[in-house]
């Protein structure tokens, strides 16, 4: 049996991608809890998607702690128009780092994947086993499968090579330093500045993509951060199988997070929906028990997560 490997406050710890929504996040988290040894680099410093670059840089600042948080994503229109990219960067991204990780004896290692690995019509809610039960959404299915092969590989080398590499599965994630881009964006941030414009510049209606009735589930982004530092602290790899799924419990309809949405932001007319544009997939709602058991749960309501990352977008967002 692995011991469970502890991070103390001098820890040398890589986050990968901590300029975005989740990396972001982590390195608050951390810095708040008094961690001092933090190690980051833009995507101009080194490009994950170099092997030799990410070679190199493993082997001359020795990282003891990785938080795996870079990635391509994007949400459901992103993630269909450039599946070349979607597959093709996840994999060489985390390809490169979990194996450096390994050849320069990192100590544990956290991996991101993402509720879209899991079976488009999985049973509700889903459980960590239900992986690779089913065949997945085509809108997302290539990240998909980068995802699976990230976490796929993290049980490899944990089989092979006895290393400590866990994998966490969150559920559709938001907050601030999320990406409000219409294009590109998930569905929260997207309604976010859908209904601001709107209201700056009195629109009598807003569109909403799909019919409405998918369900999904949204956790506030600090929430993760926080749980994330609580998995690298409590949770190893003999704890069933290095994979747990992070989520609130509860989800909520797309039409109905739009009207939560509407009354947050303040916007006075009708919503409006295009059933021309993918709903994706029904339903997908985490089975978060294993994580609850460990005595974790979820702190941020909807409303106050809307509330903060509106904020947020009104204070910084100038594009
Ligand atoms: O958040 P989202 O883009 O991604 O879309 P997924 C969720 C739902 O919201 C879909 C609807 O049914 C969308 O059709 N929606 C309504 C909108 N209006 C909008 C809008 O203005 N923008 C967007 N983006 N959606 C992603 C995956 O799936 O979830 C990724 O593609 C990843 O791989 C991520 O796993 C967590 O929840 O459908």
């Amino acid at each position: 049996m692995r011991e469970i490997v502890v991070m103390k406050l001098s820890s040398k710890i890589y986050i990968a991608g901590h300029r975005g929504l989740v990396g972001s996040a982590i390195k608050r988290r951390l810095e708040q809890l008094g961690y001092q040894n933090l190690l980051y680099r833009t995507s101009a410093e080194l490009d994950l998607r170099d092997q030799k670059a990410v070679d190199t840089f493993f082997k001359n600042e020795k990282p003891e702690f990785v938080f795996l948080a870079a990635a391509k994503v994007g949400g459901i229109l992103a993630n269909n128009t450039y599946p070349a990219e979607f597959l093709y960067d996840n994999l060489m991204i985390e390809t490169n780092i979990i194996n450096a990780s390994y050849n320069n004896s990192v100590k544990k290692l956290l991996f991101f994947g993402s509720s879209c690995i899991y079976p488009k019509f999985a049973s509700q809610p889903i459980k960590e086993e239900y992986l690779l039960t089913g065949e997945l959404e085509p809108t997302n299915e290539p990240y998909a499968i980068a995802k699976i092969t990230g976490i796929k590989l993290c049980e490899s080398y944990n089989r092979q090579y006895n290393t400590n590499y866990i994998s966490v599965m969150p559920t559709n994630l938001y907050g601030i330093n999320d990406n409000f881009d219409l294009q590109s964006s998930h569905v929260l941030p997207a309604l976010i500045r859908k209904f601001h414009e709107a209201k700056v510049m009195g629109k009598e209606f807003v569109e909403v993509w799909g019919t409405g009735n998918p369900k999904r589930e949204f956790l506030y982004v600090d929430d993760l951060a926080d749980a994330s530092v609580f998995l690298m602290e409590n949770f190893g790899t003999k704890d069933k199988g290095s994979l747990v799924n992070v989520g609130t419990g509860k989800d909520i309809s797309i039409a109905d997070l739009a009207k939560l949405i509407k009354k947050i932001v303040g916007f006075n007319g009708e919503i409006r929906f295009d059933s021309s544009k993918p709903d994706g997939t029904p339903r997908k709602l985490l089975d978060v028990t294993r994580l609850t058991n460990l005595g974790w749960q979820a702190q941020t309501s909807l409303e106050d997560g809307i509330n903060k990352t509106y904020k947020w977008f009104i204070e910084n967002d100038h594009s």
